[in-house]
């Protein structure tokens, strides 16, 4: 596996690939994406793709007006001075233009230029299962609601890239004090939105498990670094993190991040989630940065930013253990 060379075609965006030519079944995919998986981490550390990254112009960017309104800056925006990255923030060209996105592409640079049709607006979001006050929220009559605050989180994907971004948004404790879980709640299912028509992945992976879905201990979800974000950079979330509001969790791999939900349901058994679905061997549910656990295919000892190309060694629970190792002992 590891001697596959990524053949050009998976840099293109995947609305370029038949899914006939590539994605024969699941099998298939998981090879394929194995290829691509050793590409793209490959690519952290030996390709100039990764250095080279093409950059665009930031400020037509902002000017877009199809993207405009989504990137309204948020008044009186206070950053929580409990959370310090230790690190500099990574540059917001680098983050709104290398993305994991599935529902998009598998191409990490080519999130940003497929999200055009998406409309993270208006949106509804679902709170379902056990608890005391289920409730459909408009999404910003929900955001009105809510102690919004920044906090600048380290970010850590399994796949060895990292970095350091202000997400804005509220603590998924706040939410959670509101709807109020019964004593069957065990576990917080998360949901991401269904939309073949403006998600070309979805339409030609159909075969994928979708929509995605993540999961949560109730004790895990109810930790106060878990933040629910609905912006990133001082404005509102925009398509290619998650718009309107996406999960973080910072001591886990960043696919339990999940983008774009549209249901969080409190729930008795462990949900089934989207990876962990695909390949239970390679991505687990708990999931929690950890240096010793070395992925199937790759070391994680090391982690690479994206921007600077700094490479600094893998912390457990990528350095937030002081809030977390509690919950796993
Ligand atoms: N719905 C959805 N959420 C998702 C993903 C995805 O493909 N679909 N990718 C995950 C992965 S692997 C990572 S590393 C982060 C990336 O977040 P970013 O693009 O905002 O940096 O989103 C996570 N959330
Ligand atoms: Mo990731």
């Amino acid at each position: 596996m590891s001697s596959i060379i990524l053949p050009p075609k998976w840099r293109a965006p995947e609305r370029q690939i038949t899914p006939e030519s590539v994605y024969h079944n699941r099998r298939e995919f998981l090879k394929v994406l194995g290829a691509a998986g050793m590409g793209i981490a490959g690519a952290c550390y030996a390709s100039p793709a990764w250095s080279a990254t093409r950059l665009f112009d930031l400020d037509d960017f902002l000017e877009d007006p199809h993207l405009k309104t989504d990137f309204k800056k948020i008044d009186n925006l206070k950053r929580n001075a409990a959370y310090t990255a230790g690190r500099p923030v990574s540059e917001e060209e680098k983050a709104l233009t290398y993305n994991n996105f599935y529902e998009f592409t598998s191409a990490k640079d080519g999130v940003w230029k497929l999200v055009e049709q998406f409309k993270p607006r208006p949106w509804k979001l679902e709170i379902a299962g056990h608890v005391e006050h289920p409730a459909v929220y408009e999404i910003d009559d929900l955001i009105r609601a809510m102690p919004i605050e920044e906090r600048v989180y380290r970010h850590r994907c399994v796949e060895r890239w990292a970095m350091v971004v202000p997400w804005n948004g509220f603590p998924m404790k706040a939410l959670i004090d509101k709807v109020r879980p019964t004593h069957k709640a065990k576990y917080v299912r998360f949901v991401s939105f269904l939309d073949p028509e403006v998600a070309p992945g979805q339409k030609n992976n159909f075969q994928l498990p979708w929509p995605y879905t993540e999961g949560l201990t109730l004790a895990e979800a109810m930790n106060e670094l878990t933040f629910l974000s609905t912006g990133i950079y001082g404005h509102i979330q925009p398509a290619q993190h998650g718009a309107p509001i996406r999960l973080v969790t910072p001591w886990k791999y960043g696919y339990k991040s999940i983008k774009s939900i549209v249901k969080i349901e409190f729930v008795e058994t462990r949900p089934r989630t989207f990876w962990n679905t695909l390949a239970p061997h390679e991505y687990g549910f708990v999931s929690n940065v950890d240096p010793d656990v070395p992925h199937p295919r790759w070391s994680q000892k090391f982690e690479k930013m994206i921007g600077t190309g700094e490479v600094f060694p893998t912390q457990k629970f990528n350095g937030y253990g002081e809030w977390v190792s509690s919950l796993y002992t």
